[in-house]
């Protein structure tokens, strides 16, 4: 099989809230770049990737540039494609950044051609562990909400069936330890006991207020609390980490597989959380659930629920995926939730393919 063509696009998808109907702020855009890997067999990988930013169009360039270096190569080497664009491009510009964030998408797409090609969904061709997965309500809990507002998107995700959901600490406007638990309170006490709750910082928190912090909220039974300070204070995240019983999450902003390596070695999280197009897509995400795996740590997935239940389906330490509606209108169909879990695709590769219309209306 020889990759014959690379078609991208960049896409301007509304910020909105579909889980809870609560955006935070009406009339903000994602940008996206999506990506088209066609064969000479007819089949074609879809891929996509994001966090460009302001940089969206060097993002895409990047995906062009990259992509025209794997025109006539076999879609099946995927290691030999990562390898040989690391040594073209990687080495000198990489290792995160765009350089990653790009090659993250032809990952994608090199993996979905592999799948079409072995007529087998990515979960069950990645291990297959399970053909449902737990999955938590992501976007709608946000620190800008009031009180009330909170409460009630909380009530709203319950009736949409989830029996997981994220909220968020280190409220705007810099508020007392007393205050911000305060808050997360009011969320489970709109859900109840029985509903799991996470807890995102986004790195806002000095290591002891995060003790401290956390401390005064242990009893409020979160299933973590998430990036609670830098994303590279490895020694910091393992000081929060020892001194709290709230399991701790962290890895989203972690690029490609060594830093994992010190994350974990540092004993920094509990729960290891990979971002598929920080990491390097899914050839470097497998690599980073097995080093998690090894040492008896459960890893979760960032963003992009459609892409990543696959993942988290396909290892055995897969404990939830993040249900972050962003991307769902850009497809046909997507797994549907039954009973609070995503159900599998049957359908090989990812199962997914873009809604055409809703890609033209999203154009940039
Ligand atoms: C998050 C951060 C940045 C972009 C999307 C989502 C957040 C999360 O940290 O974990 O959902
Ligand atoms: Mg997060």
């Amino acid at each position: 099989m020889k990759i014959t063509k690379i078609l991208t696009d960049i896409l301007r998808i509304p910020e909105d809230d579909p889980l809870a109907d609560m955006p935070e702020e009406a009339g903000r855009f994602r940008p996206v770049v999506t990506l088209r890997i066609q064969t000479d067999t007819g089949i074609e990988g879809i891929g996509l990737t994001f966090y460009g930013g302001p940089m969206t169009g060097t993002l895409r360039s990047a995906v062009d540039e990259l992509g025209a270096l794997i025109v006539g190569d076999d879609p099946l080497r995927i290691e030999a494609i990562v390898r040989k664009l690391r040594v073209a491009a990687g080495d000198n510009c990489g290792p995160g950044g765009i350089f990653m964030l790009a090659l993250s998408a032809i990952d994608l797409a090199l993996w979905d051609i592999k799948g079409k090609a072995l007529e087998q969904p990515l979960w069950k061709l990645l291990g297959g562990t399970r053909d449902r997965v737990p999955t938590y309500a992501s976007g709608s809990l946000r620190r800008g909400l009031t009180d009330a507002q909170a409460a009630t998107a909380a009530r709203r995700l319950l009736d949409k069936g989830f029996l997981e959901m994220k909220t968020q600490m280190a409220l705007p406007g810099n508020p007392s330890p007393a205050e911000e638990v305060r808050r997360v309170r009011v969320v489970r006490d709109a859900i109840g006991p029985d509903i799991k709750l996470m807890c995102d910082i986004n790195q806002r928190w000095r290591p002891e207020q995060a003790i401290d912090i956390g401390k005064r909220a242990e009893d409020v039974g979160l299933s973590w609390l998430e990036d609670v300070t830098v994303c590279d204070d490895y020694q910091g995240l393992a000081r929060v980490n020892a001194a709290l019983s709230t399991p701790i999450a962290g890895g989203e902003y972690v690029w490609g597989i060594v830093p994992f390596r010190h994350m974990i070695e540092a004993r920094s999280v509990d729960i290891v959380m990979i971002d598929l197009v920080r990491v390097g897509g899914i050839t470097q995400w497998m690599k980073v659930a097995g080093m998690a795996e090894a040492f008896n740590l459960p890893v979760v997935s960032h963003v992009i629920p459609e892409f990543h239940l696959h993942l988290i389906a396909a290892v055995p330490n897969g404990l939830t995926v993040e249900y972050m509606p962003w991307m769902l209108k850009l497809f046909q169909e997507t797994p549907p939730i039954v009973k609070g879990e995503l159900v599998l695709p049957t359908t090989p590769g990812f199962g997914l393919k873009f809604d055409e219309a809703a890609v033209k209306s999203f154009r940039a």
